[in-house]
């Protein structure tokens, strides 16, 4: 296996060294010189290796960590992330996709919120005019890196009280006995406005996927429309095809 300092390459250039280097990581992540997974050295042994100080080492990784390239886990050192792959056919959640990655999924609130149907989500819900709903707004990440905005609207009927979700909207339905168990999904590739990409951590119109869902319990009625958008440079969704439908 080569050096660390072979794969990263020159840090030769115009600019801050800190920026140098970072680009160079980043070249080499997107080149596959440092593959998905792959641990960096301790701090200090990267500066020694590469002949630079720790501060520098620290600021250009920091940048990286900030664009969700690098994933520092506690205790366990930084690493490249890796682009995650969604089954696309499966009824999951965040939480689970990011656990089942060895990632830790976290929430920052934008909204959580009891209120009522309006006119658009009374069509989509398929609830009367009037009738409660509660709303959950949330900056999705994995480990430090934003990943992914989501706006769900779940009907009245369908949980306790708005506090009823802590960290998994799914874990909390199910809790009610109210887990969907199919799903509708429309995606489309988009642009961020600025206020979505600031909020993600994003230039202004950065690509992302903009995911509707549409979630149904057993006997027919919706539990849950979510809208999402999920940074395109992060998520890569995969799904299996059948010649025989
Ligand atoms: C996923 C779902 C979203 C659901 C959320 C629940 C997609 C595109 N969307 O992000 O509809 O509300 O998981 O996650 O997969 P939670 O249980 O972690 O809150």
């Amino acid at each position: 296996m080569s050096s660390l300092a072979e794969r990263i390459g020159s840090l030769e250039g115009q600019g801050p060294l800190y920026r140098r280097l970072r680009d160079a990581l980043q070249r080499a992540i997107e080149t596959s010189a440092l593959g998905p997974q792959d641990a960096l050295p301790p701090e200090r042994e990267l500066a020694a290796e590469l002949a630079v100080s720790r501060i520098t080492v620290r600021k250009a990784v920091d940048g990286l960590v900030a664009d969700g390239l690098l994933t520092r886990r506690q205790g366990a050192g930084t690493f490249v992330s890796g682009r995650v792959e969604k089954q696309f056919a499966k009824l999951t959640s965040f939480s689970e996709d990011m656990t089942a990655r060895g990632r830790t999924p976290r929430s920052e609130w934008l909204l959580r919120a009891s209120g009522t149907v309006t006119p658009e989500e009374s069509l989509t819900l398929g609830l009367s005019p009037g009738a409660p709903v509660y709303r959950f707004h949330r900056i999705r990440f994995a480990d430090e890196s934003p990943m992914a905005l989501e706006y769900s609207t779940i009907p009245g009927f369908g949980l306790a009280s708005a506090e009823a979700v802590h960290d998994s909207l799914y874990s909390a339905l199910k809790a009610a006995g109210n887990r969907p168990t199919r799903a509708l999904q429309r995606l489309r590739a988009v642009r961020l406005d600025g206020e979505r990409a600031k909020l993600l951590g994003l230039e202004p119109g950065a690509p992302a996927l903009y995911i509707e869902r549409r979630g149904f319990l057993d006997d027919g009625r919706v539990i849950e429309a979510t809208q999402s958008w999920y940074r395109g440079d992060a998520y890569d969704f995969v799904a299996e095809l059948n010649a025989r439908a």
